[in-house]
C-alpha cells in the first residue's frame, strides 16, 4: 500500500476543505479597489452569448449566479460591472494558496484553482487541531492574498465540503462525527454535492427530498436506480464517505489565454503568441511532472464567437518548438486572420503524473494507444 493510503486509513480522519469566496470576482475587487462593495460579474459580455463564471456577493443579491447567461445577469442588474476573466491573475493566487496548504500537509488534493481538500490527520501543526489549522490557513491566505476563503472541517470529504459552504463567505465550520448524520438527515437532496439536477429529479420521483428520506431507501433499490453511484448515496446518507484525499489527482488540462487590448488581425502574430503561451504552459506542467497528450487552441473572434480546435499529440513534447507545427495547423483550421481575433488560448490535456520510471513507461504506452 502506498504510504499515502495507510496514513489515510485511520479510523477518524481530519479533513479540511478550503474554498475561496467569490473567487474570480474577489480577485477583481482586490486588484481594482473601485469595484469593492459593488455588484461585479466575471464572465462573458452582457451583449454576448457568454455565461457568468462567477459574481461578487453584492451581485448575488440580485439573483445572479454562475453559469447563467450574461445577458440574463444584465437584465437582473444592469448596473453591475461586467468583466472578462483574467486567468493569469487567478492562477497566480491559486499557486499562492496551494503553497500555503502544503505547509500543513503533503496530502493536498487540488480540486480546482480555488478549492482543495487537505488530510491533516497526521499533521502536528497547531498541536494537531484541525480547526486551528483551518483558522491559520485562512489567516495565511488573507495575509498573502488579501482574499477570504471559507473552510470546512470534518471527518470525511463529503462533510468537510458541506461544512465549507455553510458559513460563506469567510466562514469556518466544524462538523463533529456525532453531528454528521443529523446534518445530512436534514439536508435537501438538491444540496448534496455530486447530485445534479437530473439526479435530484429522479430522487424526488422516488420520494427522496432530504437525507433522512435517502436513508430509508435500500441499497438494492439505490443501485437499481443509480448504478454504482447508488452505493455512494447509500453510504453518504449514513455520514460515511471513505474517499481518500488524493494528492496525485491529475489536473485534466493546463492552459493559458489572453484577451488582447486591440484585436489581432495578423496571423503570424497570432501564431507567435500561441507558441509563446504554449511554451510557458508546457514548462509549468513539465515542472509538475505531467505530460501532455493533447493540445487545444481556442480562438475568440471580434464578435465574441468562439471556436476550439484540438488534436492528439503523437509523441511526448517538452520543447515549445515541438508544438509550434501543431499550433499552426490548429490555427489554420479556424478563420483567424480572415477574421479579427480578440482572444487566443492554448491548453494541454495531461496524462497521469509520473511517479517513477515504470509509470513513465506506462504513460508512453498509453500515449501510443491514444494516437489517432
Ligand atoms: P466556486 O468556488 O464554485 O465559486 P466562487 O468561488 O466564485 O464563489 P463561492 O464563494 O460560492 O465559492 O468556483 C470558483 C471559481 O470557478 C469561480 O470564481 C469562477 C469559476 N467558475 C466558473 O468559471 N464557472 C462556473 O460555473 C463555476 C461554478 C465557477
Ligand atoms: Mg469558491
Amino acid at each position: 500500500m502506498p504510504p499515502d493510503e495507510s496514513a489515510q486509513n485511520s479510523v477518524t480522519r481530519k479533513i479540511i476543505h478550503i474554498d475561496m469566496d467569490a473567487f474570480y470576482a474577489a480577485v477583481e475587487q482586490r486588484d481594482f479597489p473601485e469595484l469593492r462593495g459593488k455588484p461585479v460579474v466575471v464572465g462573458g459580455a452582457p451583449d454576448s452569448r457568454g455565461v457568468v463564471a462567477t459574481c461578487s456577493y453584492e451581485a448575488r443579491v440580485f439573483g445572479i449566479r454562475s453559469a447563467m447567461p450574461a445577458s440574463h445577469a444584465y437584465r437582473l442588474c444592469p448596473d453591475a460591472v461586467f468583466l472578462r476573466p483574467r486567468f493569469e491573475a487567478y492562477r497566480a493566487v491559486s499557486t499562492e494558496i496551494h503553497a500555503i496548504f502544503h505547509e500543513f500537509t503533503d496530502l493536498v488534493e487540488a480540486v480546482s484553482l480555488d478549492e482543495a481538500y487537505l488530510d491533516v490527520t497526521d499533521s502536528q501543526m497547531q498541536q494537531g487541531s484541525a480547526t486551528l489549522m483551518a483558522k491559520e490557513i485562512k489567516r495565511r491566505i488573507r495575509e498573502a492574498t488579501q482574499l477570504t476563503a471559507s473552510a470546512g472541517v470534518s471527518y470525511n470529504k463529503f462533510l468537510a465540503k458541506l461544512a465549507s459552504d455553510r458559513n460563506k463567505p469567510d466562514g469556518l465550520c466544524l462538523i463533529l462525527p456525532e453531528q454528521g448524520k443529523e446534518i445530512i438527515a436534514e439536508l435537501p437532496i438538491g444540496n448534496f454535492h455530486g447530485i445534479g439536477k437530473a439526479t435530484e429529479a429522479k430522487m424526488k420521483a422516488l420520494g427522496v427530498h432530504c437525507g433522512s428520506d435517502l436513508e430509508r431507501i435500500s441499497l438494492e433499490s439505490l443501485i437499481q436506480h443509480f448504478g454504482k453511484a447508488g452505493e455512494h448515496y447509500y453510504r453518504i446518507a449514513r455520514g460515511i464517505d471513505e474517499r481518500l484525499v488524493n494528492p496525485n489527482r491529475p489536473r485534466k488540462s493546463w492552459g493559458a489565454e489572453t484577451t488582447f487590448q486591440i484585436d489581432l488581425s495578423d496571423k503570424d502574430e497570432m501564431l507567435e503568441h500561441l507558441v509563446r503561451q504554449a511554451g510557458g504552459v508546457l514548462q509549468k506542467l513539465t515542472q509538475k511532472g505531467f505530460q501532455a497528450y493533447g493540445v487545444t487552441v481556442k480562438v475568440k473572434y471580434d464578435n465574441f464567437e468562439q471556436v476550439t480546435r484540438m488534436r492528439t499529440l503523437g509523441r511526448l513534447m517538452g520543447e515549445p518548438m515541438d508544438v509550434s507545427q501543431h499550433l499552426a495547423e490548429l490555427l489554420d483550421r479556424t478563420e483567424a486572420g480572415e477574421r479579427k481575433v480578440r482572444l487566443l488560448g492554448v491548453s494541454f490535456s495531461v496524462a497521469e503524473r509520473l511517479q517513477s520510471t515504470k509509470a513513465g513507461q506506462l504513460d508512453l504506452f498509453v500515449l501510443a494507444l491514444r494516437q489517432p
